[in-house]
């Protein structure tokens, strides 16, 4: 039997998606892609779900982006078509209703640093090395990069890295804002086991509604934005877990959210 392009591990609703084309340097291919989409529609109809954490197998890459060979002969709508599929499919993986966090254990290039900014938050191994060195292949960006870049790191930063095509390494990464935090790949490994432990005591509701009114907001004026937070926290009122969670406080106990 052909091993899984995707390997899924699931620990407490904690779902931990592996790339696993290691000789490729985990490189999306289509396959890669529509296997990847298929996974996070079934994902998104899990009330269970807590959080979602994507890697790549090996300890060389997390993603080195988009498999060149695959597009190399491509017709302008065949680019277009592969881009398009991708674009979905990272759209899906941004707004899963959890946080979703890339786990950075080594190349994180074009497409590959494209699905990480995807991602509400990422943190990468000390070996990672990031770019989008697209223009370097005669081409841009086309999996969302000229456009989550800019809003993760600023546009001169992220001018700077896709018309030069440069690479960097985590410690810069952290520096600029792409990733939140650095560390060893052992570190890296039981970072799924520290984030179930955060997340394991929080209300799994309050968690998906702060999740969604940062990402709402961010498509709003201020205004808007703080109505929606206001809606949202209003509507936390209406939930068991703010009637468990207060009420422990009070009881000086730990709460048990469902
Ligand atoms: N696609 C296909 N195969 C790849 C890719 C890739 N992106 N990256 C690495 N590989 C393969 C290599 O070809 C090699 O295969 P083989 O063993 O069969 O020769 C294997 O992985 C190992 O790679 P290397 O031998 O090159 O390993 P090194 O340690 O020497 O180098 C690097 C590692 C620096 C990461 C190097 O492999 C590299 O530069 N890779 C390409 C990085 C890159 O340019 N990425 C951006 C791709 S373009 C993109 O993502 C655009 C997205 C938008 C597309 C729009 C749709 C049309």
């Amino acid at each position: 039997m052909s091993e899984s392009l995707i390997e899924v591990r699931d620990n407490a609703g904690i779902v931990r998606l592996t790339i696993n084309r290691p000789k490729a340097l985990n490189a999306l291919n289509s396959e890669v892609i529509a296997e990847l989409e298929r996974l996070l529609v079934d994902l998104e109809g899990r009330d269970d779900l807590r959080a979602v954490l994507i890697t790549g197998a090996g300890e060389k890459a997390f993603v080195a982006g988009a498999d060149i060979t695959e597009m190399r002969g491509k017709s302008p709508q065949q680019a277009r078509d592969f881009a398009g599929q991708a674009l979905r499919t990272i759209k899906r993986l941004e707004t899963l209703p959890v946080p979703v966090v890339a786990l950075v254990n080594g190349f994180c290039l074009g497409g590959g640093c494209e699905l990480a900014l995807a991602c509400d938050w990422a943190v990468a191994s000390d070996n990672a090395i990031f770019g989008q060195p697209e223009v370097q292949l005669g081409v841009i960006p086309g999996f969302g990069g000229t456009q989550r870049l800019p809003r993760r790191v600023g546009p001169a930063m992220a001018l700077d890295l896709v018309t030069t095509g440069r690479k960097i390494d985590a410690a810069e990464a952290l520096r600029i804002g792409l990733v939140n935090r650095v560390m060893t790949q052992d570190e890296l490994e039981a970072y799924a086991d520290e984030l179930a432990g955060q997340l394991g005591g929080n209300g799994p509701q309050a968690v998906r509604s702060a999740k969604q009114a940062v990402h709402d907001g961010l498509d709003q004026d201020l205004d808007s934005a703080l109505a929606l937070e206001n809606s949202l926290f209003a509507l936390c009122f209406a939930c068991e877990e703010q009637t468990e969670g207060m009420g422990a406080f009070v009881e000086k106990r730990k709460p048990n959210f469902r």
